[in-house]
């Protein structure tokens, strides 16, 4: 991106994300020109069959890695939500996504209650997480289940859908 203006801007109104690592990160405006910042298209797929289309901005997923200087025998990612929803993303469809601040050019956070989103192209929508507040990789044995450290169904409020027509299935059944 040329113009970092609203990018800056949606980091600097969020709660930091923190990314786990040697050198821990916290995802500010002042260190943005520490990552690579891009733009992806990726598909959004909830499991009742509803999907959308947007362009996400924000820094790569391997730029933020990079920065906290996380160690090259991650197997996963563990992304823990403001809404104590919670995702494990394998570190190789992790590597494609994006922190996203900007949705179609528009900060995240000028609609939701939260100010980004953990977005990867080819993950079903459950794990295209909300308001990412800490990231963490692990390192997984082959016979450790990361499905298991997931919470998908947390007490409370959650950042459930944006949309009017998938409002009502993800109340219904509180479909992950
Ligand atoms: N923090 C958080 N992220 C979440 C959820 C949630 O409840 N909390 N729901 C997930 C599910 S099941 C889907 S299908 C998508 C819905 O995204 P949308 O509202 O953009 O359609 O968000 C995902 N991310
Ligand atoms: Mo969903």
């Amino acid at each position: 991106m040329d113009d970092y203006g609203s990018l800056a801007d949606a980091l600097a109104f969020g709660p930091p994300v923190t990314v786990d690592g040697p050198d821990r990160v916290a995802v500010t405006e002042a260190r943005l020109a520490d990552f690579e910042i891009t733009t992806e298209a990726v598909e959004i797929i909830c499991a009742t069959g509803s999907s959308y289309t947007a362009d996400w901005t924000g820094p790569t997923v391997g730029s933020l890695l990079d920065a906290a200087g996380v160690a090259p025998d991650t197997t996963h990612l563990l992304v823990e939500s403001a809404d104590e929803y919670a995702v494990t993303i394998p570190i190789r469809e992790a590597l494609g996504g994006v922190l996203a601040f900007l949705k179609d050019g528009v900060p995240i956070g000028a609609h939701q209650e939260y100010t980004n989103r953990l977005v990867t192209p080819g993950t079903e929508g459950a794990r295209d997480i909300k308001g990412a507040a800490r990231i963490e990789p692990l390192t997984l044995e082959p016979g450790e289940d990361p499905e298991a450290l997931e919470n998908l169904f947390p007490e409370g409020e959650r950042f459930t859908a944006n949309r009017v027509e998938h409002d009502a299935d993800e109340t219904a059944d509180r479909s992950p």
